[in-house]
């Protein structure tokens, strides 16, 4: 395993995002902008340990939709809204993504419980699409992660470069554990990416990672995707704000778009 550099300060390498298919921006977010966040995705979090004991027990690493009404009280999903419509965030998304970026969902990923559970290497879109389709993707419409660590955490490994490039041997034998390979083994390709609280780390869903668990993490994805009905039909109608809520938002932009396209196309 490989060890990132990262540039502690200056301009965000939008370049770098689309050659290598990731890039971090050390302390992008103050501990003040990481405060309350870090209340409200910890009260989720409790609650669905609570409700998904058995899930959390057994084998979790993430639960998902935390913009929902089941979870939250409506001040902390305005909350939460507020901090993913902000300007601060959406300037890197747009910037990122182009004009018309659409919120797709969040993610909260923790340590599993059994601490001998191994992480696993995998694309984003082997859990929905037959291999040919998932060469086919990526050349297609875009999915990525903006991941915001609450705590100090190992981060996630990734193989810069696989966005646009299909797996070789070794990396689709480990993957799709074929030919006796299991899916945690190492790939020497890999690139750590260790992450504190307060850095943004922002990844294609289409590349080849993994999570490096440990330290008691709590990491939280925001989604975010081209505004295209086969990526669309993933959104959920509940994890999205009222209008009340968009008109407070400081860029409402990614939450206009989905909500656009979901009446477009009801899904
Ligand atoms: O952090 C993890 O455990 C895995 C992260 C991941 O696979 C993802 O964000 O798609």
């Amino acid at each position: 395993m490989h060890f990132v550099t990262v540039l502690s300060s200056g301009p965000p390498m939008i370049d770098d995002y689309e050659k290598n298919g990731y890039l971090v921006l050390k302390s992008f977010f103050s501990e003040t902008e990481l405060y309350e966040l870090r209340q409200v995705v910890s009260h989720f979090h409790e609650e669905w340990k609570l409700q998904n004991a058995q899930f959390y027990a057994e084998s979790a690493i993430n639960s998902a939709y935390l913009t929902a009404e089941k979870y939250l009280k409506a001040s902390e999903r305005e909350s939460l809204f507020r901090f993913i419509g902000s300007g601060k965030l959406m300037t890197i998304v747009t910037s990122i993504m182009g004009d018309r970026p659409a919120f797709m969902n969040t993610q909260l990923f923790f340590d599993p419980v059994n601490k001998a559970q191994r992480n696993y290497w995998h694309r984003d879109t082997q859990y929905h699409l037959s291999i040919e389709q998932q060469q086919q993707a990526l050349s297609g419409p875009k999915v990525v992660h903006f991941r915001i660590p609450l705590f100090d955490e190992p981060g996630i490994e990734l193989i810069p470069g696989s966005h646009q490039r299909w797996d070789s041997d070794e990396e689709l034998y480990v993957r799709l554990e074929q030919n006796g390979r299991k899916n945690y083994n190492e790939l020497s390709s890999g690139v750590a990416v260790p992450l504190n609280a307060g850095d943004l780390l922002i990844f294609s869903a289409s590349m080849i990672h993994r999570g490096l668990y440990g330290r008691d993490r709590l990491s939280l994805d925001i989604l975010f995707c081209d505004p295209v009905p086969e990526l669309m039909k993933f959104v959920d109608d509940s994890s999205l704000p009222s209008p009340e809520i968009v008109a407070k938002l400081e860029n409402a932009v990614a939450f206009e778009c989905a909500l656009a396209s979901k009446t477009k196309n009801s899904y």
